[in-house]
C-alpha cells in the first residue's frame, strides 16, 4: 500500500509471529475479515499464560484466601500473596506490603481520595492535576474538593498535547496538598515527566499520585526512582484480567492513612466496644478479592517480561512512528496529540466525518478503534473536538494492519466524499 512498507525496522527484533500465536483473539475473523485490533488503551488482549493461569486456579486450586487451614486454602494464600511480590519487583517497590491489591485504576484513585484525601485536605487547600487527565483522575479529586472545601487547580498543555512544565510549577504553592497526574495520556499518548514532577511537587510538600493506567503497559515502571507517593494501574490494560488492579503507596503514608471499605481482612480485631484495623495492605482491602485475578495479573507481567519493557517500548516506538507518518498521508486526517515523548496511542479525525461514523467503518474491514471522548472530556474541549478516533497499539500490533487501517480510512473519505 505505502512505500513506508519499506522502511526498514529500527527497533530489536521481537518475534512478533510468535507473540501473535499466543493471543488466540488476534487469530479471529471479525465481520469476515483478518481482526487488527487497536483498542488496548480500553482493554488488552490476554495471552493463553493469563488465560491458563486463571483457569488452572479455578480447576484445581480454588479457596477462600487468609482465612482457612486446609491445603487448598493455603495454597490459594501463597499463590496471591507471591503475585504480589512479583508485582512489587515489576515496578520495584521497596516492600510487598506497598502493593494493595484494587479492582482498578478507578478504584486506586478513589481509595487514595477519600483515605489519604479526607484525612488530609482541608479548606483552601490545593489539588493539582493536568488538563489531559482521565475522568478517574479529576472527578475523585473534584469531589473530595467540594467536600473539604479545596480546590482544584488545572495544569495547562500546549496544542501539541505537551506538558508546560513551568505553567505546572507556577500553580504550586503551600497550599499544595496533592498532585494527581497521569503517567501517559489515554486520549493523546503524551508521556509526563513524572520524576521531574514528584520533585517539584515534594519541594512544596505535595504528595504524588500517579495515575499509571496507560504508562505501565508501555514503560518501564520504577516507583522509587520516579519517587512518586502512590501509583495506581490496571490488570487488563496490561494484558491481564479484568476486575483486578494495584495501588502501590509508600509504606510511611499507607501506615497513617485511614480504611475507607470496612469488612472482613481488613481488621485486627472486632468488638461491639471498638474494632482495630490491621496493618497495610490488609487494612485497604476488605472482603474477599479477585483472587483468580491477582493470579492472572502474575502470569501477565511474567509476560511482559519474557518480552523485555525496553524491547516493547522500542518496538512501539518504532510502530507508533510509522502509523503517524503512514496517517499524513490522507487528506483531511488532523493527529489529535503530536508530543515528542509519546506512547503508542494515534489519535486523529478525518475531515468532517464523525469519529463514529469512522469507527463504523473500519469495524466493516475488521478493525477495531475507539471513537468518542475516551473519558477524557476536557481534552476534547481543549482541541475544540467532539470525540477523535484512537488508535491505541500494543506490541503485538504490525505495520501491515497500520496499512489495512491506512486503506481502510481512504475508503472512509470516498465514502462520505
Ligand atoms: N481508560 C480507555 O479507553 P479502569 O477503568 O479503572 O481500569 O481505568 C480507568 C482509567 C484511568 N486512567 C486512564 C489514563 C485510563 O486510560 C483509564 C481507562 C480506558 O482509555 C477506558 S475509559
Amino acid at each position: 500500500m505505502t512505500a513506508l512498507a519499506d522502511r526498514p525496522a529500527t527497533a530489536p527484533i521481537i518475534d512478533i509471529a510468535k507473540i501473535r500465536r499466543d493471543f488466540p483473539v488476534l487469530n479471529e475473523k471479525v465481520r469476515d475479515k483478518k481482526l487488527a485490533y487497536f483498542d488496548n488503551g480500553a482493554t488488552t488482549q490476554k495471552p493463553l499464560t493469563v488465560i491458563y493461569a486463571m483457569q488452572r486456579f479455578y480447576a484445581a486450586e480454588n479457596a477462600n484466601i487468609h482465612r482457612g487451614v486446609h491445603f487448598l486454602s493455603q495454597q490459594a494464600t501463597f499463590a496471591y500473596e507471591r503475585a504480589r511480590g512479583r508485582i512489587g519487583q515489576f515496578v520495584n517497590a521497596a516492600e510487598n506490603a506497598e502493593i494493595i491489591f484494587v479492582r482498578g485504576t478507578t478504584e486506586a484513585i478513589n481509595l487514595v481520595a477519600q483515605s489519604y484525601g479526607r484525612r488530609h485536605i482541608g479548606a483552601g487547600d490545593e489539588i493539582v492535576v493536568s488538563h489531559i487527565e482521565h475522568h478517574s483522575n479529576i472527578v475523585p479529586w473534584q469531589m473530595l474538593a467540594e467536600e473539604k472545601g479545596a480546590t482544584v487547580k488545572v495544569a495547562p498543555i500546549d496544542e501539541t498535547g505537551e506538558f508546560l512544565f513551568d505553567e505546572f510549577e507556577k500553580l504550586l504553592s503551600e497550599r499544595s496538598k496533592i498532585v494527581a497526574i497521569t503517567h501517559a495520556s489515554n486520549s493523546l499518548g503524551t508521556i509526563l515527566p513524572i520524576k521531574e514532577i514528584a520533585a517539584k511537587a515534594h519541594e512544596h510538600g505535595a504528595v504524588v499520585v500517579v495515575d499509571g493506567a496507560q504508562g505501565v503497559p508501555h514503560l518501564p515502571v520504577d516507583v522509587q526512582d520516579l519517587d512518586c507517593d502512590f501509583y495506581a494501574f490496571s490488570g487488563h490494560k496490561i494484558f491481564g484480567p479484568t476486575g483486578v488492579g494495584v495501588l502501590y503507596g509508600k509504606k510511611a503514608l499507607l501506615q497513617d492513612m485511614p480504611p475507607w471499605e470496612g469488612g472482613g481482612s481488613m481488621i485486627e480485631r472486632v468488638s461491639f466496644a471498638g474494632t482495630t484495623y490491621a496493618p497495610p495492605p490488609m487494612r485497604f482491602e476488605a472482603g474477599t478479592p479477585h483472587i483468580a485475578g491477582g493470579i492472572g495479573l502474575e502470569a501477565a507481567i511474567d509476560y511482559v517480561n519474557s518480552i523485555g519493557r525496553e524491547n516493547i517500548a522500542a518496538y512501539e516506538k518504532d510502530l507508533t512512528t510509522y502509523a503517524h507518518e503512514a496517517l499524513q498521508e490522507i487528506p483531511g486526517l488532523r493527529l489529535i496529540g503530536t508530543a515528542r515523548n509519546k506512547v503508542a496511542v494515534v489519535s486523529f479525525t478525518l475531515g468532517e466525518i464523525h469519529p463514529h461514523d469512522i469507527g463504523t467503518i473500519l469495524d466493516t474491514e475488521g478493525i477495531a478503534v475507539r471513537a468518542g471522548h475516551h473519558c477524557a472530556q476536557p481534552t476534547m474541549q481543549f482541541f475544540q473536538v467532539p470525540a477523535t478516533v484512537r488508535a491505541s497499539l500494543a506490541f503485538y500490533n504490525t505495520r501491515d494492519e497500520i496499512d489495512a487501517l491506512v486503506r481502510a480510512l481512504h475508503k472512509a473519505n470516498e465514502v462520505f466524499q
